[in-house]
């Protein structure tokens, strides 16, 4: 396909992003099975989901039949949420979790949470008290320049309109039931060992220079 006039790229359909680590790089915390499994065919399966649903409403533009709207745009924002904050979910860890430093985010965690333990109780307690499925999220609110924990319910209700996540925990079961079973608690707990506090920065800095 060429170019657009206007320099605009060509569409092309999202693609699964590979995993930026080893299946089994973040053992113990998480096993080499739990991450295939949850990489390989759950998030696999969002990407899918999201493709097939952007070919389903381009078909329905076309026919002029909108009938299935409703449905499709449902599907539009589960599968398009979910497929985007997995890819999030891979690059908030690090083997063995990489520290937070003075810098700006730290500055941020500060200001808005009043410290790193601040922070940390109340992103602990939101990803662990989500019901049913959902996440735990950091994020950027641009408008006030603030930083928010939200809790997500499945992966794209309860959120505010702009906002950027930076940090996400996934607590659907299917992230820690072969582990941990029912204990999503301390899966949560675990994870908060291994992330990657640079990188979390990293996208903070994209807002916030
Ligand atoms: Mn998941």
């Amino acid at each position: 396909m060429a170019t657009q006039p206007s320099g605009l790229k060509p569409l092309t359909p999202y693609e699964l992003p590979p995993l930026p680590y080893a299946y089994d790089a973040l053992e113990p915390v998480l096993d080499k099975q739990t991450l295939t499994i949850h990489h390989d065919k759950h998030h696999a399966g969002y990407v899918a989901g999201l493709n097939k649903t952007l070919e389903a409403l381009e078909a329905a533009r076309k026919s002029g039949d909108m009938s299935a709207v409703k449905a499709l745009s449902k599907n539009l924002a589960f599968h398009g949420s979910g497929a985007l904050l997995h890819a999030l979910y891979w690059e908030s860890m690090t083997p063995g979790g990489a520290a937070l430093k003075d810098g700006v985010l730290k500055s941020a965690i500060d200001r808005d949470f009043g410290s790193f333990a601040g922070l940390q109780t109340h992103f602990l307690a939101a990803s662990k008290d989500v019901e049913g499925s959902g996440w735990g999220i950091l994020a950027f609110e641009p408008v006030s320049g603030r930083l928010l924990v939200l809790q997500c319910e499945k992966h794209h209700d309860l959120t505010i309109w702009g906002v950027q996540p930076l940090l996400v925990c996934d607590v659907w079961e299917h992230a820690y039931y072969l582990q941990y079973q029912n204990r999503r608690a301390d899966y949560v707990d675990k994870f908060f060992t291994i992330i990657n506090w640079p990188g979390v920065e990293q996208r903070l800095k994209k807002f916030i220079k």
